[in-house]
């Protein structure tokens, strides 16, 4: 499919490793997928929904140990360890090859290897960069349709040199003990054995949207951040844009496709979504520009539901395939927790056993629920209601504001604003979050993610953080940089905001700081809103719970200070000074 004697010949070299009996490029024709999903419903490896209901949905499960990304086995390969720095695992790359290479080693003996080409951006645009994905697994060959802009036109496309990711996936055993995910930026190259779960083996998701288009951002001057991209429209038809980056499953999805509430309806605002996890941001014109280098939505299926995120809801009603929810037998549809309040009673759970919803347990939802809390849906962005007409445009969409947030129970108030870019970066890097089952591990522990990066950056976190206070040097007019947590709670534990719809609340009093039209108390970490300039008008909550939202609890941060030394310590020499300085003007204004 192409005349690029890299491609070709590296494609030679991966073949002689993983000795597959054919190899089968993926034109991204209607015919070939068509063929695919067949061959793949006839092993099993998906099963048809009724087709009626979810016209072209399908159902996959993974591997009952192979459910969620792994961190502990993902490693960044650099020839120097100090360039992966102290956050990431590193592997000397010789010694890693040499390692994989015997994971390989006729890995793909009977079987079929799928070449994927394909894009990450809008092919012929100035932020698309290109890949190449080897997969034994249609299922990932899928997926990447889905989520990628795939196929031939893609392939013709591609510049005529070795510039291409070259990404190389085998399920293999699926053996957690020898499962790595190894990214070698100094090469280009991504190497995935021994999983299929979509984190780990859609490649060019996580592995090259994030960390290894965050080493050629840093190298090239732009930055790859995991953060959905929305629009907000008021009733003149403008839209400024708001780029937002919290951790794994911490809602960008709902937030990326809110529906306003009532007052704001009536109003005529409206949100576009233009992407749901990854942004690569551009400086053009003295602004920053955004695009949205994925084609789908590989969104967390758990909790969507009519009321917290209608529009992923109606996403996912055709050409979709779901991993790891349940199925129900009574009417060959798919169900999870929170989508509603009817369990099914004929029912498959994720691991493929019959399914006792009386049995359901709280306390340990991996082994009494019927979907994994980590189950997903894989859907196309031209399927959802609110689209972005920006979406496709090549040329992405200048943001107004960027925000931060994380889970915390305590601490961080519902939103403030940083005094300028390097306080905002400064903001960015104490991020923190308590964790949640999208990546394996215990669920629910406070951990520093800075940026919503901590798994994604493809290099030193030092060295990133520098970059970022670079960046804003090269930006005439930057983004304004704010901090939200929709997830306070009170002394019993219940959430105090009520959160989805009515976070545009809080995204009106962002934009219109950006618009210098409002107010804010200037508080040790920040500029807080005065509690009468969030509009609350329909929601059911008191003045005094307002002000506990908005309230800075100096004792908790002078604690959390005590973490972030620890944290910067790990981080280790390459920590910019300018964020020690902050960290010090930070300590002194809580006085
Ligand atoms: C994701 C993740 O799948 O962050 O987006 O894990
Ligand atoms: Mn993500």
């Amino acid at each position: 499919m192409t005349s690029n004697k890299y491609i070709n010949q590296w494609i030679d070299e991966m073949a002689a490793l993983t000795k597959p009996e054919k190899i089968v490029w993926i034109d991204g024709s209607e015919e070939q997928t068509v063929a695919l999903r067949e061959e793949a419903c006839s092993s099993g490896e998906l099963i048809r929904l009724n087709q009626d209901l979810l016209p072209n949905c399908y159902l996959h499960r993974t591997a009952v140990n192979d459910v969620a990304r792994v961190e502990g086995r993902t490693f960044i390969c650099t020839r120097k360890k100090e360039d992966a720095g102290n956050i990431n695992n590193w592997m000397d790359p010789v010694e890693c090859y040499a390692k994989l290479k015997k994971l390989y080693d006729g890995s793909m003996k009977g079987e079929t290897m799928y070449v994927i080409p394909y894009a990450m951006g809008q092919v012929g645009s100035d932020f698309a960069k290109y890949g190449i994905e080897l997969t034994d697994s249609i299922y990932v060959v899928l997926n990447m349709l889905i989520m990628t802009r795939a196929g031939r036109a893609v392939a013709e496309a591609m510049p005529q040199d070795d510039s291409f990711v070259k990404g190389l996936h085998a399920k293999g055993t699926l053996d957690p003990e020898n499962r790595y995910i190894c990214h070698f930026p100094e090469d280009n190259t991504i190497w995935s054995v021994n999983s299929a779960y979509g984190g780990n083996v859609l490649l060019g998701k996580k592995c090259f949207a994030l960390r290894i288009a965050s080493y050629l951002g840093r190298k090239e001057g732009w930055l790859a951040e995991h953060m959905l991209i929305l629009g907000l429209e008021n009733p003149e038809g403008e839209i400024k844009y708001i780029s937002a980056a919290f951790p794994s499953a911490c809602g960008k999805t709902n937030l990326a496709m809110l529906i306003p509430p009532e007052y704001y309806k009536k109003k005529g605002y409206k949100i576009w979504t233009v992407g749901d996890d990854i942004a690569w941001l551009r400086v053009k014109d003295g602004r920053l520009w955004a695009i949205n280098p994925e084609n789908g939505f590989f969104g967390v299926a758990p909790g969507t539901n009519e009321h917290s995120n209608p529009n992923a809801l109606h996403t996912t009603e055709r050409d979709t395939i779901f991993t790891n929810v349940a199925h129900n037998l009574d009417n060959n549809t798919v169900w999870w927790e929170g989508l509603n309040d009817n369990p099914p009673t004929n029912c498959i759970n994720w691991k493929g056993e019959k399914w006792d919803y009386r049995k359901y347990d709280k306390a340990d939802k991996i082994n009494t629920s019927a979907a994994h809390p980590n189950s997903r849906f894989t859907a196309m962005a031209k399927n959802c209601p609110c689209i972005s007409s920006e979406f496709d445009n090549p040329a992405g969409v200048p943001i107004s504001a960027i925000v931060f947030g994380g889970r915390r129970a305590k601490t961080a108030p519902l939103v403030y604003q940083s005094f300028n870019w390097q306080h905002g970066a400064f903001v960015g890097s104490i991020m923190a979050s308590e964790t949640t089952a999208a990546a394996a591990g215990a669920l629910g522990v406070v951990r520093r993610d800075p940026m919503a990066m901590r798994p994604f950056v493809g290099y030193d976190m030092g060295d990133y953080w520098a970059h970022w206070l670079d960046m804003g040097k090269r930006i005439a007019n930057p983004p304004k940089i704010f901090h939200v947590n929709w997830f306070r709670t009170d002394d019993e534990g219940h959430f105090i905001w009520p959160g989805f719809g009515d976070n545009m609340r809080v995204l009106m009093w962002i934009l219109a700081r950006c618009e210098g039209k409002v107010g804010a108390k200037e508080t040790a970490i920040g500029y807080v809103p005065n509690p009468e300039d969030i509009n609350v008008e329909g929601l059911d909550i008191s003045r005094e719970t307002l002000e506990t939202l908005l309230s800075v609890d100096a004792d908790a941060w002078k604690e959390d200070i005590a973490n972030i030394k620890e944290f910067y310590a790990q981080v280790g020499a390459r920590v910019p000074k300018e964020m020690y300085e902050e960290l010090a003007a930070l300590e002194k204004r809580l006085g």
